[in-house]
């Protein structure tokens, strides 16, 4: 029996997966989801106290262990730091999901802030390239490794008030194209997920905390989980080693476009 035979639990069975951005949201469920494939797993994001929790988490779904770190995918200096102590773990990278970022504001560019703008291009763009800079050559290591972006339809389809969110999430598909080309011959594949709205803390976050703004965005309407998008990550990265799932777009049944969302009416 050759790899590509082996059902997708046992692809996944001791693997090397490291998650930017596990704090919350998508990061946090994609932990839990490649414990239960039994994965090693490197967690990264700015509140380590979060980090700590989801690990234990996944230590009870199954990890084959599950270490956290402080990451700061904005400043150069905290992933030289943070490759550094995943080197010190391990020596090849079978997974990495760069999924750490999210939007700052609604507002219009004639209205934007300077640094809602930066930190959405230094965490959803910069972060990105940062992190793969560090973590190829270990990936070059691992036999069929996987480079998986997380991207948005936002960076697809732009709409009003989104021009740096959008600008930056398209970023992250073009880095993501070219960095497929770079790598070709390789053998590391390389993605992109781009989801539609999920209900996470990304809205509380845009909204710089303001939770009922947030809740708007979801009212009467049944939005993809963060176990969802954990889902699709699991299966983009279980797929045999010669097949690359190049990009992927995934959303709620009630969004069929960016701008044409189904709510029902709130009781
Ligand atoms: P959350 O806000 O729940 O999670 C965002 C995660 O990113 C947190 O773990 C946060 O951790 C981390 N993060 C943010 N900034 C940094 C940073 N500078 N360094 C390290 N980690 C950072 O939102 P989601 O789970 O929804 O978002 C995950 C990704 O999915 C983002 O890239 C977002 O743009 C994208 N996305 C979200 C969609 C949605 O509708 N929810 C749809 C499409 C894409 P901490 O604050 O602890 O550092
Ligand atoms: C998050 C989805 O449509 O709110 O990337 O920008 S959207």
């Amino acid at each position: 029996m050759g790899v590509d035979d082996l059902p997708m639990a046992s692809r996944l069975a001791n693997k090397w997966v490291l998650i930017t951005g596990a704090s919350s949201g998508f990061g946090a469920a994609a932990a839990l989801r490649f414990a239960r494939e039994g994965c090693h797993l490197l967690l990264g994001a700015r509140r380590v106290d979060r980090l700590a929790q989801v690990a234990a988490d996944a230590m009870k779904e199954g990890a084959g262990t599950a270490a956290v770190e402080a990451l700061d995918v904005s400043k150069t200096s905290s992933v030289t730091s943070f490759a550094a102590w995943v080197r010190s773990r391990t020596a090849a990278l079978d997974v990495l999901i760069n999924n750490a970022g999210g939007a700052l504001g609604l507002d219009t560019v004639a209205e934007g802030k300077d640094e809602d703008w930066e930190t959405m291009f230094q965490t959803n763009v910069l972060g990105v390239l940062r992190m793969s800079r560090e973590m190829i050559p270990l990936l070059a290591k691992a036999e069929g490794s996987v480079l998986l972006n997380v991207g948005s339809i936002a960076g697809r389809v732009a709409y009003e008030g989104g021009a740096a969110y959008c600008g930056a999430k398209a970023a992250e598909l073009q880095i993501t194209r070219a960095l497929r080309l770079e790598l070709c011959g390789t053998g590391i594949r390389v993605g992109t997920l781009d989801p539609g709205m999920a209900e996470t803390e990304f809205s509380i976050v845009r909204f710089k905390g303001d939770a009922e703004r947030a809740n708007k965005v979801y009212a009467g309407v049944n939005p993809l989980t963060a176990e969802d998008v954990a889902d699709a990550m699991v299966w983009m990265a279980s797929r045999p080693p010669h097949v690359c799932i190049d990009e992927m777009i995934i959303k709620a049944t009630d969004q069929a476009a960016i701008h044409k969302v189904h709510r029902r009416p709130l009781r």
